[in-house]
């Protein structure tokens, strides 16, 4: 989709990536705008330019009110638990509900439409993982408004997203044009076959993959070179599932990102003989799991472990050299190494890592001994042995 944009082009780009305050990386954009050839192949591209344009400005904006107020952003949510999670979608869909049944937050629940203002996050647990869901302001339908694109902004830094449909209405209205939306704005909710992470290394120059999946019209070489052409030298690839150059190149802009999706029928006792929910699976079909539920009945068990596969979930256990194995597990993403873990779990494990030993599904034999780059397995048991330590 972006493939073939001019070298000035990629090095304004680069330029954006390095900025760090928003004006910075506004003017940056500005100017990145202004030498992308303006195509049918580059209209994603510049949608998406100018999307993030607006945000940057609003971000401004809200620096300079919250400034005046002596508080933070109130749009900003850190990130709790194993991962965050955001609810999408019209208002009465019943967000508010699900958060007050499912979690520890202080909510608004109202047959006023729009009555939650801000977002509110809480805590979900599900068999000792702890899934941090964030309620939001609605949707507004058919407008392009200032809250749609800073409930869509929370939703492109979150792990996830949970949309509600109010099965009292037409569901396959409301499914699809959240959908719409939602890609508009870059953000796809069906899984991609292949997918790319790139992290940005410091350090020596290098670029590092880890494969857990192939490259299909590329090579190593090809995207070392895509990179640099935008002034990329340090970076560790991993690359999911079957990949392509155009998928690297997207994934390096952030450009139309994958968000894993559960869709939440609600208010299934107003859906007396099911035909909502039942239109709603047929809409969705393979893009998405799908749960119809109500205030009586939420399945709890079913959305915990629906949110863990999807988000790709594993646990660990660590266990210190000649000490004991840890009683909970550590929950981590799957495709995480051994050096990710030392970063979670200590500075000096991470400065100092030397190697690790693992017992379990990704070991080939009991107490092997793994470098830095090893990725883990659900059940695993490590050991990472550093430096001074
Ligand atoms: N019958 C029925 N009513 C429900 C159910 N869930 C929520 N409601 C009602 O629907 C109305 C809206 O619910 P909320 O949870 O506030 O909806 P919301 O999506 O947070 O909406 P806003 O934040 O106001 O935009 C309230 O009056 C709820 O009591 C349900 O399962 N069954
Ligand atoms: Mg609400």
């Amino acid at each position: 989709m972006v493939t073939n944009l001019p070298p000035e082009a990629k090095a304004k780009f680069a330029k954006y990536q390095e900025a760090r305050t928003p004006e910075e990386k506004l003017q940056a954009l500005q100017e990145f705008l202004s030498v992308v050839p303006k195509h049918k192949g580059t209209e994603n591209l510049v949608r998406w330019i100018r999307r993030r344009m607006a945000e940057l400005r609003e971000e401004i904006e809200e620096k300079k009110r919250s400034k005046q107020r002596g508080r933070g952003p109130s749009f900003f949510i850190p990130r709790e638990g194993a991962a965050q999670i955001v609810l999408i979608g019209y208002t009465k869909s019943g967000k508010s509900t699900l958060m007050k049944t499912l979690t520890n937050a202080k909510v608004v629940i109202s047959d006023i439409p729009y009555a939650t203002k801000t977002p509110v996050p809480g805590i979900f647990v599900y068999n000792d993982i702890q899934f941090q869901l964030i309620d939001t302001p609605s949707i507004v339908p058919d407008e392009d408004v200032k809250i749609n694109r800073r409930v869509i902004g929370l939703a492109r830094n979150a792990d996830g997203i949970i949309m509600t449909i109010d099965l009292s209405q037409d569901p396959v209205a409301q499914f699809t044009s959240l959908r719409d939306i939602l890609e508009k704005e870059g953000i796809i909710i069906t899984r991609p076959s292949g997918r790319v992470e790139i992290v940005k290394s410091s350090g020596v120059n290098n670029i590092k993959f880890v494969f857990m999946g192939e490259l299909v019209n590329a090579g190593p070489e090809d995207v070392k070179k895509l990179l640099e052409s935008y002034k990329i030298y340090r970076a560790e690839i991993k690359i999911i599932g079957k990949v392509t150059l155009e998928d690297v190149e997207n994934a390096l802009m952030g450009i139309n990102i994958y968000k894993p999706t559960i869709v939440i029928g609600t208010k299934k006792d107003l859906d007396v003989k099911g035909d909502n929910c039942r239109r709603l699976i047929e809409a969705v079909g393979n893009m998405a799991p799908v749960m119809c539920v109500s205030e009586k009945e939420y399945f709890s068990d079913d959305l915990g472990r629906y949110l863990t596969d999807l988000l790709e979930l594993i646990r660990i256990y660590t266990k210190p050299p000649n000490g004991k194995i840890s009683e909970k597990p550590l929950i981590i993403k799957r495709g995480t190494t051994v050096i990710e873990i030392a970063k979670i779990l200590h500075e000096d494990l991470y400065k100092g890592f030397q190697y690790a030993k693992i017992w379990g599904p990704s070991a080939k034999y009991p107490g092997m001994r793994v470098g830095k780059d090893h990725v883990v397995e659900d059940g695993d048991i490590i050991e990472i042995h550093a430096k001074n330590i």
